[in-house]
């Protein structure tokens, strides 16, 4: 399987509880590697604008309005297929259908607070780096 880069943002349930560490532990352990990251309070347009592809579902105002409440970690983890791996680190969305020993399951307060971000694909993952990270900021 060939090397990936996907995006993960740690959310402000998880930043408000003091949980970036043990989240990256998590990603370190499955043989994730941060490769960039920084923190950030978004605003709404910018959360908004981040989850558009939402905007027509009943939460859509509800989840940027989470987002923009407090600081997130933004990050790209880079590993063997990573996109998909990062996906099994987090667990499903809602946390009460998440496998032990994941993220969400560990952490996640709801469905809608629920600690991480993940890329789904490769086309979406390469978009959202670009949304938060210029050339600059990752090295080879
Ligand atoms: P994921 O974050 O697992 O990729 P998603 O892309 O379907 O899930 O949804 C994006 C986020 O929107 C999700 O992490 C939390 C929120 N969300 C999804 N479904 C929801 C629901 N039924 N109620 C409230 N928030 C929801
Ligand atoms: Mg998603």
């Amino acid at each position: 399987m060939a090397v990936e880069r996907t995006l993960s943002i740690i959310k402000p349930d998880a930043t408000r509880r003091n949980l970036t560490g043990k989240i990256n532990a998590k990603f370190e352990e499955a043989g994730l590697r941060i490769v960039a990251q920084k923190r950030l309070h978004l605003s709404t347009a910018q959360a908004g604008k981040f989850y558009e592809v939402h905007k027509e579902r009943p939460f859509y105002g509800e989840l940027v309005e989470f987002m923009a409440s407090e600081p997130v970690v933004v990050q790209v983890l880079e590993g063997e297929g990573a996109i998909a791996k990062n996906r099994e680190v987090m667990g499903a969305t809602n946390p009460a259908n998440a496998d032990a020993g994941t993220i969400r399951k560990e952490f996640a307060l709801s469905v809608g607070e629920n600690s991480v971000h993940g890329s789904d694909a490769p086309e979406t993952a390469k978009e959202e780096i670009a949304f938060f990270f210029s050339g600059l900021e990752l090295v080879g």
